[in-house]
């Protein structure tokens, strides 16, 4: 894997970390962020240098090796348990001071002539009586570049090794390899027996192929292997990257282990059915009525017969007692933003809203593993605490009135002459009636229209048509109202369903974006080393 390569597929995982903070399992977002930190620093800190950890049980012999390979006794090696509790390390060639800062180690002996770029760590013993080996080992391990397990004929079976350090490590098997010390301890046959064995663990721990070599650093049978293979190493300074690159495909895998699967799409009817939900809590019905309602008061009362029709004026405009203004005759009003006075959703209500929310989150999951269907669903009640008011301004904001149509001005003014011919009629009337209780009623004479006296004509005729001309503008206001119902409720549920679209459905779709997202980068993180640069440089 080239430094480039591995600068791609961190990036990558630095996303994916990003994405994951809040959604996924918190430890493996926290390995990932941890992954990131530590190969930005092992970067700056250059790949020239190989460093290169004698790790494993205690006494079996990882001080003598480390000795027997720097070719000088630079650190105790004895019978007592446990003997290291301190890293040292052996450096050959030219390494800065930084990387061994970086690294923790204090104790640092350069070695003339050897493999150049190349750093040796003797660790204390990973399964130690003492914590603080222990805990020495494990941050010593999370930064070499290869891991060195030093065991013995009787420790390679070691728990602590298999299930601690080698199985989940599975993905590092180019950076590891396993030393088997004290082999002067065996004969030809019992050494090959015990390699032989030793290779089945490591199979069944998922690092087939994981190099064995057997060796004693008593006697230093074996040691030149171990030494060419270390040398080979620091000459293709390829460790450092492997490591790094092993280290973000396990990253990657443990964030990919949550959430396999293929998510759904929301459709037309999840999006109605929540519309539908929203505009009841948002009692978008009750403004529909009101609004029907409004129309046929304010139409009665232009249109109607005048002698009835101031009756109306007690009662309220339906749309005014909702708080929403409007009404047909304040049109140059122009709608606020502000609150009504419509009464809060009902439980019922809520509840449906909510149950149209996670249809809506379960369609868009589709059939995508845990956890993204419990996300989805809490994306899209995430904005549940703001959703009322919202739902009220969306109602507030919605453009009600209406210029009053031209007729009713017209039905109105005739209404009006109709009114004034009654009311002459009537009176001209209770005139001739008073000239005929005084009996001059024969003075003046009477005119008629087809045999009709006039004044009865007006006054019946008036009447008469009056109440036609407000049965007839009742019927068209009636429609009207219905008419401008529909419009309302259309604009009301647009509306509506924009508040919907913002509170409920963007953050299911954001949340699915995530999603795809989060794999995308997992795909580039997780991405194989390419072996065929490999290949082709052997
Ligand atoms: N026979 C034999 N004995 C060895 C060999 N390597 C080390 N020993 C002995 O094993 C004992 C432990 O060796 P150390 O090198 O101190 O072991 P260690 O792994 O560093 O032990 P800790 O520092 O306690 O973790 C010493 O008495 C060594 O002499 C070997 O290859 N063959
Ligand atoms: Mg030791």
């Amino acid at each position: 894997m080239s430094p480039a390569g591995i600068d791609r597929r961190l990036t990558a995982l630095a996303e994916a970390a990003e994405l994951a903070r809040g959604r996924l399992d918190a430890a493996a977002v926290e390995a990932a962020d941890a992954v990131v930190a530590r190969a930005g620093e092992r970067l700056g800190l250059g790949l020239e240098t190989t460093v290169v950890a004698l790790a494993g049980p205690t006494g079996a012999g990882k001080s003598s090796l480390f000795n027997a390979l720097a070719g000088a006794d630079l650190v105790p090696a004895g019978h007592l348990r446990p003997t290291t509790s301190v890293t040292t390390a052996a450096i050959w060639g030219d390494v800065g001071d930084p990387l061994l800062d970086w690294l923790g180690v204090q104790q640092r002996h350069r070695r003339p002539d050897g493999p150049d770029g190349l750093v040796l760590l003797d660790l204390p013993d990973f399964d130690s009586v003492r914590h603080a080996n222990r805990e020495e080992v494990e941050r010593v391990v999370a930064l070499a570049d290869l891991m060195a397990w030093v065991v013995d004929p009787q420790k390679y079976a070691d728990a602590v090794l298999h299930e601690r350090y080698l199985r989940p490590f599975a993905a590092h098997g180019e950076t590891m390899l396993v030393v088997l010390n004290q082999a002067d301890r065996l004969d030809a046959a019992a050494e090959a027996a015990c390699v032989a064995d030793l290779g089945r663990l490591l199979a069944a721990d998922g690092l087939p192929g994981l190099p064995v070599l057997a060796l004693s650093a008593l006697t230093g049978e074996g040691l030149d292997a171990l030494r060419e293979e270390l040398r080979r190493r620091a000459a293709a300074r390829e460790t450092a990257v492997a490591r790094l690159a092993a280290d973000v495909t396990r990253a990657a895998s443990a964030l990919a282990a949550e959430g396999g699967g293929k998510p759904g799409r929301i459709g037309k009817l999840e999006r109605a059915a929540l519309t539908a939900a929203l505009a009841g809590a948002a009692g978008v019905p009750a403004v529909v009525r009101a609004v029907a309602r409004s129309h046929r008061r304010d139409g009665a009362l232009a249109t109607g017969w005048p002698y009835v029709r101031w009756v109306r004026r007690f009662a309220p405009d339906p749309l005014r007692r909702l708080g929403l203004g409007g009404g047909t005759r304040t049109p140059e009003l122009p709608a606020g933003p502000g609150r009504s006075s419509l009464p809060a959703a009902t439980p019922v209500q809520q509840a449906a809203v909510e149950t149209a929310a996670r249809a809506l989150a379960d369609r868009a999951a589709g059939e995508l593993a845990a956890p993204w269907p419990g996300l989805a669903r809490r994306a899209a009640l995430s904005l549940e605490e703001t959703l009322a008011a919202d739902l009220d301004a969306a109602v507030a904001g919605t453009e009600l009135a209406r210029r009053p149509p031209r007729w009713w001005r017209v039905a109105g003014a005739l209404q009006l002459g109709l009114a004034l011919a009654a009311a002459a009629g009537a009176l001209w009337l209770l005139a001739l009636a008073g000239l005929g209780y005084l009996r001059v009623d024969d003075v003046v004479p009477t005119p008629e229209v087809e045999g009709i006296p006039v004044p009865t004509a007006l006054f019946g005729g008036g009447v008469l048509a009056g109440l036609l001309l407000s049965l007839l503008a009742g019927f068209a206001v009636r429609a009207g109202a219905r008419r401008r119902a529909r419009r309302a409720e259309r604009a009301l549920s647009r509306r509506v369903e924009a508040v919907g679209e913002r509170a409920v459905v963007a953050p299911v779709e954001e949340e699915l974006a995530a999603q795809q997202r989060l794999r995308e980068a997992l795909a580039i993180a997780g991405e194989a080393p390419d072996r065929r640069r490999v290949l082709i440089a052997s």
